[in-house]
């Protein structure tokens, strides 16, 4: 299937996809959304890939869910047609490492979108807010759980009560963007952390994702218990041997995901 409001590339054994409405700032129409899930879905189902790379133009990663479209929606439209859920979770429900490179604007769902990801990487002129206040309704893709559990409450209410915007460097003060890149490396920057990952043993990487995410949704005990019983359970796979071998034999280890 051609995409036409996104680009699909593999390089080594990182999916990345890039959001390509420039004429709308990559506002996430219908159509992108659904194409973004198609995308993601199948980079989970290929087996030759271990992470994803999520990025869009230098001036956007998003500037939103499209206003356009949105704008004459009713009530009963809004709910019923599958406005929530379906391929708007396909990001946060996906099992493989999902890393967010942010140029530009990430406003919105744009905003949204990228913590929705695993952890995002920005560029310098990134620039990061939740604006739906200022168009009479509120974040509905996650914006007031997730921005409150990475920049904590003080922070949040004032973007989400305000829709201020916060730069680069303010969001990697406050948590969060894991690091702040150089705008021309952004990309391939991305790409090589996506594919240090990606060099892991799968099974693994897909268990410390789950433990941490469990984190946000257990007690401490229960996220304890959690991550023990994951623990244990990799002393099953063979990468669990092969890595241990590797460094007593002093040499890198090849893992084959098994
Ligand atoms: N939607 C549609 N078009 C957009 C857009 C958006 N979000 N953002 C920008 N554009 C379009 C502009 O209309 C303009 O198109 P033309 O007028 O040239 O046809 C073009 O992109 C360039 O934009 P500007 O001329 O405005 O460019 P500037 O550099 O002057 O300003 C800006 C850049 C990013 C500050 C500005 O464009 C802006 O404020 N954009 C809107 C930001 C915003 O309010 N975003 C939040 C949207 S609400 C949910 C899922 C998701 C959501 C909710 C629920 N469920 C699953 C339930 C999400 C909601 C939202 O994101």
């Amino acid at each position: 299937m051609a995409f036409e409001t996104i680009t699909v590339e593999t390089r080594g054994n990182v999916g990345v996809i890039t959001l390509d409405r420039p004429e709308a700032l990559n506002a996430l129409n219908a159509a992108l959304i659904g194409e973004l899930a198609t995308a993601v879905r199948r980079f989970e189902a290929d087996t030759a890939i271990g992470a994803v790379v999520i990025t869009g133009s230098e001036k956007a990663f998003a500037a939103g869910a499209d206003i356009k479209e949105m704008a004459d929606k009713t009530y009963p439209q809004a709910m019923l047609d599958d406005f929530i859920g379906g391929d708007w979770q396909a990001v946060g429900q996906a099992r493989k490492p999902i890393i967010a490179a942010v140029s530009g604007y990430a406003l919105g769902g744009g905003c949204e979108l990228a913590m929705s990801c695993d952890f995002i990487l920005a560029s310098e002129n990134a620039r990061f807010g939740l604006p739906e206040i200022t168009l009479g309704v509120i974040p509905g893709a996650g914006g007031t759980q997730r921005l409150v559990r990475a920049v904590g409450k003080a922070k949040a209410m004032e973007m989400i009560l305000t829709g201020r915007f916060m730069a680069a460097e303010e969001a990697e003060r406050a948590g969060l963007v894991s690091r702040i890149i150089p705008d021309a490396e952004l990309e391939d920057e991305a790409v090589k952390v996506g594919q240090k990952i990606a060099d892991m043993s799968l099974p693994a990487v897909i268990l410390a994702k789950s433990a941490v995410d469990r984190s946000f949704e257990m007690t401490l005990e229960e996220g304890m218990r959690y991550e023990r019983d994951v623990f244990y359970s990799l002393f099953a796979t063979e990468d669990q041997k092969e890595g241990m071998a590797a460094f007593v034999e002093k040499r890198q280890a090849r893992f084959r995901d098994r």
